[in-house]
């Protein structure tokens, strides 16, 4: 399928490139994953055209400003991101746009940059890799806590998608994957660290306070569909806590956008179109993490769906979400 939009597609600056190294293996490969994640020209745009993608939408690669603990480096690490997005997008028209990267030390900060990202520089959403660090490595902060609800609703004011990607657990927190560093990362923990989240922001009331945000959840919704029938079904029995005044699934079913990237397989794929509105679910790879090939030759042939879905799927549904000036 031609035309499609993507929009987990990753991108480094030289202040976060060396954050990914550990993810790329003991081998060779290192070389040559650095190169992928920098570039934002001739290459890139090759594997774009392979596998049939007209626009992505880049972010930072994780954790990036995440795990940078003092808030004015932080900062400062985001315009150079914010910026060189949007340079890519002036140099490549109709093939990149941003989703702002955003340190969120401090709610009106983030809210700041977030507005010069969408009224300045055209940015089309946000893509924030998980907790935030502050100031000290054990100092995490959770975007349901209450000081963030006003950079909520700057969010909800703006009407961009904010896609929750993953990051790992911190090590003082991981006494559950010690001697298991396997475990940690993309294979399982990135999926328990970014769903624990995403069912916090639906249990603490933040979507009755901002009814019309649009969260964005990657490999198709790190596990919470599966796992979403049975999470109502308990907490009949035990809501202690909960500050949602509907049950948890609505507001999932609700407030959330789920993609594709790095999980392309007919089983999941049926599961996710049986437990969620299948006009929120969306195309996107996770390049360089993943091959566009291998996220292109898998949706563009699935028998799960059928051609008009897939058209739907891959981009008409994300020119919707993102308010694209696309056909
Ligand atoms: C990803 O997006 O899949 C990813 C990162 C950083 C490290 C590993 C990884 O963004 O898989
Ligand atoms: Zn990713």
């Amino acid at each position: 399928m031609k035309g499609k939009i993507a929009f987990e597609e990753h991108f480094a600056i030289p202040d976060t490139s060396e954050q990914a190294k550990p993810f790329a293996g003991d081998s060779g490969v290192w070389d040559d994953f650095t190169r992928e994640i920098m570039d934002l020209d001739e290459e890139r745009l090759e594997h774009m055209d392979n596998s049939g993608i007209e626009l992505a939408l880049l972010s930072l690669n994780a954790p990036g400003l995440q795990s940078i603990l003092n808030a004015d480096e932080a900062m400062n690490v985001a315009k150079k991101a914010n910026d060189k997005m949007a340079e890519a997008a002036q140099k490549y028209p109709g093939r990149y746009g941003g989703m702002a990267a955003l340190p969120m030390h401090d709610p009106d900060a983030a809210s700041q940059e977030l507005t010069r990202c969408v009224k300045e520089l055209g940015h089309k959403g946000i893509l924030v890799n998980g907790f935030q660090q502050i100031d000290q490595p054990d100092n995490q902060a959770y975007y349901d806590q209450p000081e963030y609800r006003t950079f909520w609703a700057t969010v909800q004011e703006l009407d961009v998608p904010f896609y929750l990607h993953p990051r790992m657990t911190i090590p003082s927190q991981a006494r559950a994957y010690q001697d298991h560093p396997w475990l940690m990362s993309s294979p399982w923990g990135f999926a328990v660290e970014t769903s624990t989240h995403a069912l916090r922001l639906c249990g603490s009331g933040l979507f009755e306070d901002y009814p019309n945000l649009k969260i964005c959840l990657g490999h198709l919704g790190e596990g919470i569909p599966f796992g979403l029938w049975r999470i109502d079904a308990r907490m009949a029995f035990s809501p202690r806590g909960y500050r949602g005044l509907r049950p948890l699934g609505d507001y999932f079913r609700e407030n959330f956008h789920l993609t594709i990237s790095g999980n392309f397989n007919d089983a999941a794929f049926r599961c996710t179109l049986d437990m969620f509105d299948n006009d929120k679910i969306y195309y996107s790879a996770d390049y360089p993490f993943e091959r566009m090939e291998d996220a292109s030759d898998w949706f563009d042939n699935t028998q799960e769906i059928n051609d008009e879905q897939r058209q739907q799927m891959g981009r008409d549904h994300a020119i919707k979400l993102f308010k694209l000036d696309l056909e």
